[in-house]
């Protein structure tokens, strides 16, 4: 008697269970679907995104990147960028020690974001309860009411890993993120080998170094003129610095995290707690060109730093 009373138990309580899944619709992966997370992330099942985990710090190296098989078709807001080989790195004489040596990679073909993560859309993410809501010291674009369409900053890795994620996308590798600014054809910049100038790119000219100056900071113009924003500029302000792909701000405005630990070229991956971010910012009077490197521990954020998806 015990066993049936356990088993009518059992039963009762799996009925109402597979009646649910029924009437909801063919939901396949039931057995996958999870609840761990707040109310206003689930889908119409009740079911939580299929990739919801926050990585909130970094706390040991990470050596491999995360790779998902690319779609057939580009989401809306990405640029399909088709695959091809390239020099990686600046050509020996030029740049910077950690460009070297320059050397010849092969990327597949992936999707990228047109634009970088604006305050809102982040915030939606925050609000959905997948992602950290930004550090509140005001030089972060999420404190500021009229910059809902600039990039988002004060960005360490594991937010903008989250970000990603919960768009069901990843962070580009270093590779990819210079070869969707570069293409093949070997140029310095997104938009050619043309100097930075006022109409290509948010960087610091004439106006961040008057901004620099009232905050007694020092600065050197990285073009003469004024491109218009002392600090972030709202995402795609400057069609005219875009990558041979059409994607816009790869040189300028926010850097951009990359997935890849800090390796000395050749190699790709490598032990580190540092990850690349790439591109330039705003505040930047050089080292914008798209062999140019950066990068920082995984859990530092900046006023200069963003983020871009890949998938
Ligand atoms: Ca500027
Ligand atoms: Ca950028």
């Amino acid at each position: 008697m015990r066993v049936k009373s356990f088993l009518l138990r059992f039963v009762a309580l799996m009925v109402p269970t597979a009646a649910v899944l029924t009437l909801a619709g063919a939901r396949s992966d039931a057995q996958t679907c999870s609840r761990d997370c707040p109310a206003a992330a689930r889908d119409a099942h009740g079911c939580c995104p299929a990739v919801t985990r926050p990585i909130p710090t970094v706390t040991r190296p990470i050596t491999t990147t995360t790779t998902t098989a690319t779609p057939a078709v580009c989401p809306a807001g990405y640029v399909r960028v088709p695959g091809g080989t390239f020099l990686m790195g600046a050509p020996a004489g030029t740049g910077d020690t950690d460009e070297h040596p320059q050397h010849s990679v092969t990327v597949g073909t992936f999707c990228m974001e047109r634009l970088e993560v604006t305050v809102t859309q982040y915030q939606a993410c925050v609000t959905a309860g997948m992602c950290a809501a930004v550090k509140s010291d005001t030089g972060c674009n999420s404190n500021k009411s009229d910059r809902s369409n600039h990039p988002v900053n004060c960005i360490s890795y594991p937010m903008a890993l989250s970000y990603c994620n919960w768009q069901n996308a990843r962070l580009p590798s270093e590779p990819e993120w210079e070869y969707a600014a570069r293409g093949t054809d070997g140029r310095r910049y997104a938009w050619g080998n043309a100097a930075p100038n006022p109409q290509l790119m948010n960087g610091c000219g004439d106006e961040c170094v008057a901004y620099a100056a009232r905050l007694s900071e020092t600065k050197t113009a990285l073009f003469p003129g004024n491109d218009g924003f002392e600090e972030t500029a709202p995402v795609g302000s400057y069609p005219r610095g875009a990558s041979p792909f059409g994607i816009m701000d790869m040189t300028g405005n926010v850097y951009e995290w990359t997935a890849s630990p800090y390796c000395t070229y050749p190699a790709h991956e490598c032990t580190s707690n540092y990850r690349m971010y790439r591109g330039g910012g705003w505040y930047s009077s050089n080292g914008v060109t798209a062999m140019t490197r950066n990068g920082n521990n995984a859990t530092e954020t900046s006023v200069v730093v963003g983020i871009r998806c890949a998938k």
